[in-house]
């Protein structure tokens, strides 16, 4: 009997699964592997029941002979031990991020004569509908804010994404990319204290008020489904921290950021060139632990930001007000940096790890730009944000636009460099 493999990524068995089922046992014994955890948030999206779930109900399938895990988006390990006679999927493979995938399979079954069957990928009102509830259960508080953690949990490194609009939000949520035969997205989004204040014109100096800020991660939380780190700046008073802390919780937002200086704070990229105030250890040990006693579940997490190296207090300072913000109850440790190499930001991290192995570590790496996430999952970094280059990138392209039309008295000149019409208006998907 040949063997028919195909490979499920769903939390949910619709039609479209149930028909690629009966194609496959017309042309022998039906095996499919279950996409492991961490392969699926990598090409899919998170999955909302477990692994042990989604393979249970596979199993219960009528016509299906075997479940097993696959554990890599793509099929070398499978094929190599399976030697399936045919690999069976959608046809919605055959274009886009997921024709590496189909292209390395139909390689790797033509070394024994196997072969890829395409079946009409199954789209109607059913199919979009199950889809839809999917996203829904994703996108809602109870879920989204726990997947930070989750994502700690399962990735080697977190990469988070600034987003300041809806429509950042799905660029950091859809933009997903084939290179080198890998695919890959963004896990995370952070909601930056720059990047919101500039989209508004106003100085990154918390002017820009919470119920402002609150507003914009509304704005992302309507189309989006990926967790959301919160840039606090400093917190402002614990007084008003705590409140900030109940509204963040309950919006479902997963962790907020604060960082340790007082009174006007200025965005560190300035570093000692503009007046800022490093907080006493005391008092913003005092802010973690009063943010920490009014969260009412387990999944928020508040972040301790260190700037004793962006303010030149010296790498025994930082690593000292590390391990008491930890005891304060941060569940992670922000550490920041304006050098142009990531030297200081390493060895922090080396020696925090020296006794505190469990601590998620949070990195920006904007000046020492040149680190890699690799780089930084080996010394012990588990979360790294990209704080602000969409924002930098969508400026220069604007201004020059605008100069363009206003130098040329049309818009001719610029057109072959703008989305196209029919993308803009098909961009946003209609419920
Ligand atoms: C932000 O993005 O607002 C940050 C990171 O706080 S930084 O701009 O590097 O200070
Ligand atoms: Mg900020």
């Amino acid at each position: 009997m040949s063997i028919v493999y195909t490979c499920f990524t769903t939390d949910v068995i619709h039609e479209g699964h149930m028909n690629i089922i009966k194609e496959a046992r017309k042309y022998g014994d039906v095996v499919v592997g279950v996409l492991s955890d961490e392969a699926m948030i990598r090409f899919n999206r998170f999955p909302t029941v477990s692994f042990e779930e989604r393979k249970k109900i596979v199993e219960e399938i009528p016509d299906v002979s075997r479940v097993i895990v696959q554990k890599n988006i793509h099929y070398d390990e499978i094929i190599e031990e399976l030697k399936p006679d045919y690999v069976i999927h959608g046809n919605n493979w055959s274009e886009g991020p997921m024709k590496a995938i189909r292209d390395r399979v139909v390689s790797l079954l033509e070394n024994y004569g196997g072969k890829v069957i395409d079946v009409p990928y199954t789209v109607n009102e059913n199919v979009k509908l199950v889809d839809r509830k999917i996203r829904e259960k994703l996108a809602m508080p109870e879920y989204r804010r726990r997947r930070l953690k989750q994502l700690i949990d399962l990735c080697p490194i977190v990469k988070t994404l600034e987003v300041h609009s809806g429509l950042t939000g799905l660029i950091a949520e859809k933009t997903i990319v084939a290179n080198n035969g890998e695919l890959d997205q963004f896990d995370a989004m952070w909601i930056s204290s720059l990047c919101d204040s500039t989209a508004k014109g106003k100085p990154d100096i918390e002017l820009v008020d919470m119920t402002s800020r609150f507003r914009t991660i509304d704005d992302v939380m309507e189309v989006t489904t990926k967790p959301i780190i919160f840039d606090g700046d400093t917190g402002g008073l614990p007084e008003h921290f705590v409140y900030t802390v109940r509204s963040l919780e309950r919006m479902g937002v997963s962790a907020v950021i604060i960082e340790d200086k007082t009174g006007l704070k200025k965005n560190s990229l300035f570093g000692t060139e503009v007046a800022q105030t490093q907080d006493s250890i005391e008092n913003f040990c005092d802010k973690i632990a009063a943010g920490k006693k009014v969260q009412l579940t387990d999944d928020f997490m508040i972040i301790a930001r260190i700037e004793s190296l962006i303010l030149e207090q010296g790498m025994e300072d930082a690593l000292t007000r590390a391990k008491a913000y930890v005891g304060a109850g941060a569940d992670g440790i922000m550490i920041h940096s304006r050098k142009k190499n990531p030297d200081e930001i390493l060895e922090f991290c080396d020696r925090f790890r020296e006794t505190d192995k469990t601590t998620p570590i949070v990195v920006v790496p904007t000046s020492f730009n040149s680190v890699t996430e690799a780089e930084l999952a080996s010394h012990g970094v588990n979360i790294v944000i990209y704080a602000n280059q969409l924002t930098r990138s969508a400026f220069p392209a604007m201004e020059q636009t605008a100069k363009d039309i206003l130098k040329y008295h049309r818009a001719l000149e610029v057109d072959d460099r703008l989305m196209s019409i029919k993308s803009i208006i098909s961009l946003i998907d209609e419920l």
